[in-house]
């Protein structure tokens, strides 16, 4: 894979999918060529990003060898272990922790992120959230308790940081934009914090905080289009 040329992420590094898998790639130095994508404009149904994933989701990494991988968490996982193969974050020879790893990634992906997108899509489509709510609520909650127990360790077990608390850190930041309160769930905030700190020397120049300031005017200028789109609709 020495031909010089960088791989290609498709992705907004904002949303919390294409986050993690442009913080992973600092972590392990990668360096990615990232082409956005605008979704509001369906750039992901066009027929040339279709070629490239028949699935036309984002994030989506075409490596330099061509290897064309999609879903952020096998994304990361691969930079992981395709360019540092002995890392702690998803260590390759410990059977047991890393399907630990895969196990807390697929809760993350099919229960939280779910649970933080229900509410927003409720909120943009005008639906009752109030059920949506209460599910997120549960669902921190029952993380809160998970880490009340942890005494204070990564989530995969002992001090150091795996691709699991990355994926959950990046959808705790979602919180935020969803101006979700969590001040109750104390073992939760002290949790993301610890996370955070553990990723301050890749947080170059408050990389993060950018991306989550672009992230919150991207929802809100969605959310204006949506509105316009909407009235045009009623008035033809
Ligand atoms: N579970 C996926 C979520 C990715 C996802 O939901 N992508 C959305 C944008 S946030 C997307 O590409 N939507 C466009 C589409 O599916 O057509 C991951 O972690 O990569």
């Amino acid at each position: 894979m020495s031909t010089g040329k960088k791989p290609t992420l498709y992705a907004v590094e904002a949303i919390p999918a294409g986050r993690l898998v442009a913080l992973v790639a600092r972590i392990v130095g990668v360096e990615l060529d990232v082409k956005p994508i605008d979704l509001y404009a369906k750039e992901q149904l066009k027929p040339e990003f279709i070629k490239i994933n028949p699935f036309h989701c984002i994030p989506t990494l075409v490596d330099t060898d061509g290897f064309t991988l999609w879903e952020s968490a096998a994304i990361a996982s691969y930079l992981i272990q395709s360019r540092t193969p002995n890392s702690d974050l998803y260590p390759a020879k410990d059977l047991k922790k890393r399907l630990t790893i895969d196990q807390f990634l697929l809760y993350n992906t099919g229960t939280l992120y779910r649970s933080l997108t229900d509410v927003h899509y409720a909120v943009f489509q005008g639906t009752d959230p109030v059920p949506k709510v209460e599910r997120l609520k549960e669902v921190l909650e029952t993380v809160n308790s998970f880490l009340e127990g942890h005494k204070g360790q990564m989530v995969a077990g002992g001090d150091k940081l795996t691709l699991a608390d990355i994926a959950l850190y990046v959808n705790l930041s979602y919180i935020e934009v969803i101006k979700f309160d969590i001040t109750e769930l104390a073992a939760l905030q002290k949790y993301r914090a610890q996370v955070k700190e553990a990723l301050a020397p890749y947080n170059v120049n408050g990389w993060c905080e950018q991306q989550q300031a672009l992230l919150i005017k991207l929802l809100a200028d969605f959310k204006v289009k949506f509105a316009e789109d909407q009235a045009k609709a009623k008035t033809q």
